[in-house]
């Protein structure tokens, strides 16, 4: 039997689209949780090609990236279950890419320019959990450095903040149009990756009730007041009714 394990961050999105993945096909892994920083060594030691996590290793193997793993399980996978679109697989990639690189990436940096920037200390027991001990303690010792580290990494700050805000507008625009009229699956008729890399990405804004981490997700005062005008939105409730059936 292979052992596979899954390296995340508690907080993060990208490790959730994989770690439901892994769920959805019933694959075995166990998860373990790294600390940001350490992340980058441990990365390194296994023969990752960057430092970002998701991180999937299974006896030998490593595959890095949420659509990297759940392309491994989908193959992996002898239940006969299939995360593939059963039609338009054509246009899945491109969807995919667009969702990773628009919700994926400006949901988290709209998140982070306000929290990790002004609100830090709501961001750290995310970073902490599933931490051992050692690990809780030296987070805590290095956290004005390690979010230092961050906010330079994804370019956080006001200005920033705002212009990933617009980019999450305009893509919650597309997905408010996608889902209309209860529309249940964004590509096709069968629940996809896309479906589940829309919802998972889009998890840190909706907090959907079967998220594995997200109750203890702190949301500073202006997101806060974001989330509660767009909580009726078509997306908003799409992701809570997909969690909800599918996770
Ligand atoms: N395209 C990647 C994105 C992964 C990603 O951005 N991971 C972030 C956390 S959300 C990360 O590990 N950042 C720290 C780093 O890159 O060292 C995927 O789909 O897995």
């Amino acid at each position: 039997m292979k052992q596979a394990v899954l390296y995340v961050f508690a907080i993060s999105h990208f490790c959730e689209k994989a770690r439901w993945a892994l769920d959805f096909y019933d694959i075995p892994y166990q998860v373990r949780y790294l600390m940001p920083g350490v992340h980058a060594a441990t990365a390194k030691k296994m023969g990752a090609k960057t430092s970002s996590l998701p991180i999937l290793v299974v006896d030998n193997e490593l595959v890095q990236g949420s659509g990297d793993i759940i392309d491994w399980a989908e193959n992996e996978s002898s239940l006969g279950k299939s995360l593939a679109p059963k039609a338009a697989e054509d246009a899945s990639g491109q969807l995919e890419q667009r969702l990773d690189s628009g919700i994926g990436a400006h949901a988290r940096r709209y998140y982070y320019s306000e929290a990790l920037v002004q609100y830090p200390k709501t961001v750290l027991p995310m970073f902490s959990h599933g931490l051992s001990l050692a690990h809780k303690l030296m987070l805590r010792g290095a956290w004005n450095m390690v979010r230092q580290k961050m906010i330079e990494r994804m370019d956080l700050g006001t200005a920033q903040g705002l212009a990933s805000k617009a980019i999450v507008e305009t893509e919650l625009d597309w997905l408010d149009m996608t889902v209309a009229d209860n529309k249940e699956f964004l590509l096709g008729d069968n629940f996809s990756r896309i479906d589940l890399a829309a919802a998972s990405l889009l998890a840190p804004l909706v907090i959907p009730l079967q998220h594995p981490t997200y109750a203890k997700l702190a949301i500073p005062p202006q997101v806060s007041q974001d989330l509660i005008a767009w909580k009726n939105r078509p997306s908003f409730n799409w992701v809570r009714s997909i969690y909800k059936q599918y996770r």
